[in-house]
């Protein structure tokens, strides 16, 4: 798959929010983010700067994020975000164990898919424990299971001119005088393709939780938490984004978060 990166310099000002916020109580166990010497905040303090781009350069785009072993998980998965999806299209799926539910993937493909819970887990699998690093300051270490985006591309028959995965959510996250917004987020064929992001749809053995992101939700290990929709409904390949939602390719990125959230 031809990769193209976009032209915008990106800096990783979502690093600062991070250091900032060390102090903030999430996961009982703050994973030594508020250690001094991790390297993560080492990093973040020392690379504001840089942009996604270098950061691809000194990482390289398959560079791994680190993996840890069962004994790691110290804490329940916290919740965060939409933790119900209010939608009842969502509760009528749920309520009927989500044998209806199919992830629909169209935009710039050869082929469109429909593809059930079923059918994903057919399809080869990985496993990872990880740490999950929230913007607002918090860690938690889990395991997730899942179908690597990779494989259900290269089952869509990915366009040459496709550029972005945007992944579109059930959950109305804002209703306002300015409208009902649903989440949604993006990443670029680079992340998409990367051996660890994956399309999990279950949690430390078990069925994915509820309010982890019942019954599919996206894992992308080298960004921050708000880069990893839960509930996810759709994905779309595209080109742009400009003509999205506020045009910068997600929920929070149209509300000022960085696009790209690397850790
Ligand atoms: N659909 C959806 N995805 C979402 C969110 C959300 O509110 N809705 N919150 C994001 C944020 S900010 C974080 S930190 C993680 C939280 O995942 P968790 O609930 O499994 O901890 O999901 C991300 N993905
Ligand atoms: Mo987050």
């Amino acid at each position: 798959m031809t990769l193209h990166m976009p032209g915008r310099r990106r800096f990783l000002t979502a690093g600062v929010t991070v250091a900032a916020t060390l102090a903030l109580p999430g996961c009982k166990v703050l994973d030594s983010l508020n250690d001094h010497d991790h390297p993560l905040r080492n990093f973040m303090e020392g690379a504001n700067s840089l942009t996604w781009r270098m950061q691809r350069l000194l990482q390289g785009k398959s560079a791994m994020a680190q993996e840890f072993t069962k004994a790691d998980i110290r804490q329940p998965m916290r919740g965060n975000g939409i933790i119900t999806p209010p939608d009842e299209d969502w509760k009528t799926l749920y309520a009927g164990q989500f044998r209806d539910y199919r992830l629909e993937v169209s935009g710039l493909v050869d082929n469109p898919l429909s593809l059930s819970l079923d059918d994903l887990r057919a399809m080869p699998s990985r496993t990872q424990i990880t740490r999950h690093d929230c913007v607002e300051g918090w860690s938690c270490i889990a395991q997730w299971t899942g179908t690597p985006l990779k494989a259900v591309l290269e089952r869509a028959s990915v366009k040459p001119q496709a550029r972005y995965v945007m992944f579109n959510c059930f959950d109305t996250i804002e209703q306002s005088l300015s409208g009902a917004f649903k989440y949604s987020g993006s990443v670029d064929l680079a992340d998409a393709v990367h051996l660890q992001t994956i399309l999990a749809w279950a949690m430390n053995d078990k069925a994915l939780p509820v309010e982890n992101g019942a019954p599919l939700r996206v894992r992308v290990e080298r960004q921050l938490g708000y880069k990893m929709p839960k509930y996810l409904r759709s994905i779309t390949l595209v080109d742009e984004f400009a003509s999205i939602g506020a045009g910068k390719g997600g929920y929070w990125e149209d509300r000022g978060y960085d696009w790209y959230g690397g850790i």
